[in-house]
């Protein structure tokens, strides 16, 4: 009787631990956005051509980058142009993530821009260079619509490689949305443990 109560144990105990390494295994590794270091999963600029000079990285977008220390986006790494203010200083990229980045010439995402493919490395635009002011991960543009939880109603949306469109309606109290949305995810359960 004991010996079958101890293996039932160590079954559960086996099955936890399982679960437990899957989930660590499946964390993405997060690149440090401002830390002078251009990691992959980040957009960078650099204060000198061809990627030399120091390095200003982001995972996220920046409207405004401001103008003068110590409240402005700087450049971060060793090099030419540490904590120098970015916003007109940049004369190269390096796009580490996996979407286009879009640098622009305004702050607040207007006037001429270039977008950057994920991957590109080099120099910007003669129009960009040393006159960047914002830039915005996978641009989107359009609006409307509404959500309700993981739902998302209605408008529109379009970025570097296509625009879609999707509309609602709703008829006798049910909201339809053409196309397929997903609202949920079966997990297993572990058996509960057994008391020791
Ligand atoms: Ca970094």
């Amino acid at each position: 009787m004991t010996t079958t109560i101890r293996r039932a144990t160590m079954a559960c105990g086996a099955a936890v631990l399982g679960l437990i390494a899957a989930t660590a295994g499946a964390a993405p590794a997060q690149a440090a956005a401002r830390n002078g270091i251009c990691e992959s999963g980040e957009f960078c600029y650099y204060y000198n051509s061809y990627n030399q000079g120091s390095v200003s990285d982001f995972t996220a977008s920046v409207a405004d980058y401001g103008t003068s220390q110590p409240d402005c986006y700087e450049f971060k790494g060793p090099g030419a142009g540490q904590y120098q203010c970015i916003k007109n200083n940049a004369a190269s990229v390096w796009n580490r993530s996996t979407v286009t980045v879009r640098v622009y010439y305004n702050s607040n995402y207007g006037g001429t821009y270039m977008d950057v493919g994920p991957g590109y490395k080099g120099q910007l635009s003669a129009a960009l260079y040393n006159n960047n002011a914002s830039h915005q991960f996978n641009p989107t543009s359009g609006g409307g619509g509404f959500s309700i939880g993981p739902f998302s109603i209605g408008g529109s949306y379009a970025h570097s490689h296509s625009k879609e469109t999707f509309s609602s309606a709703i008829t006798g109290g049910t909201i339809r949305v053409p196309g397929v949305q997903i609202i949920g995810v079966i997990s297993q359960v572990v058996p509960l443990c057994p008391p020791v």
